[in-house]
């Protein structure tokens, strides 16, 4: 019924590639909720500028919640049990975060996703993620599902060769991005965030992107 919409605060999903969808607006009724559990998570493991193993720092600024967390240093990208800030294991990923990646997951034609990771990304005017591909799990067979927070953000999408055409997704606050199957090793990234203003968030652009990595 077309009514309903007025009452719907998400659009419908919005099927990108082979195995890969865009559910706009899917996290939006839980914001605050997020946000909270963020801030739980990084008053614990705060965030941090990783060094590229080519000695460059990040311009975007993580921070981990699960069984383990993505680190990069001068030795590699990789998955560990522990915070290399702190020494102690990465803080629990709440059952809310938990059950939105796996209903997002579920939307997106991946049942019963159960993730161990879940990167936290902070973006500040300026930061960018260049086009790369998710290759640091152990099993590709689970999706990628990324969690929009904040300021809009120019999302690349490409495929599975660094030089194949890119998609470019204007994703806005509480937009979710599902991809696995056979999209599972496409190249992506983030342009250069614009200065603005959210209203919740201010300036910066929260992202959680959830994995299967063991
Ligand atoms: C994003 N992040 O921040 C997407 N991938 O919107 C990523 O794609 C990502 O932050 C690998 C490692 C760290 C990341
Ligand atoms: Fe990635």
């Amino acid at each position: 019924m077309a009514t309903l919409a007025l009452f719907d605060d998400s659009s419908p999903p919005q099927p990108i590639a082979d195995g890969a969808v865009w559910l706009p607006g899917f996290a939006l009724a839980q914001d605050r909720a997020l946000l909270a559990a963020i801030e739980a998570i990084t008053a614990v493991a705060p965030f941090r500028h990783w060094e590229t193993p080519g000695g460059l720092r990040m311009s975007v600024a993580m921070s981990n919640a699960g069984d383990c967390g993505w680190v990069s240093d001068r030795r590699g990208y990789r998955y560990d049990t522990c915070d290399p800030l702190s020494g102690q294991p990465w803080p629990a990923l709440p059952p809310l975060l938990r059950e939105l990646a796996r209903d997002a997951a579920a939307a997106a034609g991946f049942p019963a996703f159960a993730p161990d990771a879940c990167l936290v990304n902070r973006y500040l005017p300026g930061a960018k993620l260049s086009l790369h591909q998710d290759r640091d799990e152990r099993d590709f067979t689970a999706p990628i599902v990324s969690v929009s927070l904040g300021l809009p953000a120019v999302f690349q999408f490409g495929g599975l060769k660094r030089a194949d055409p890119v998609l470019r997704l204007p994703l806005t606050h509480g937009d979710v991005v599902v991809w696995g199957g056979a999209s599972r090793l496409r190249f992506h990234g983030v342009l250069a965030l614009k200065a603005g203003h959210h209203p919740l968030l201010g300036a910066q652009r929260l992202n959680l992107t959830f994995r299967r990595a063991r």
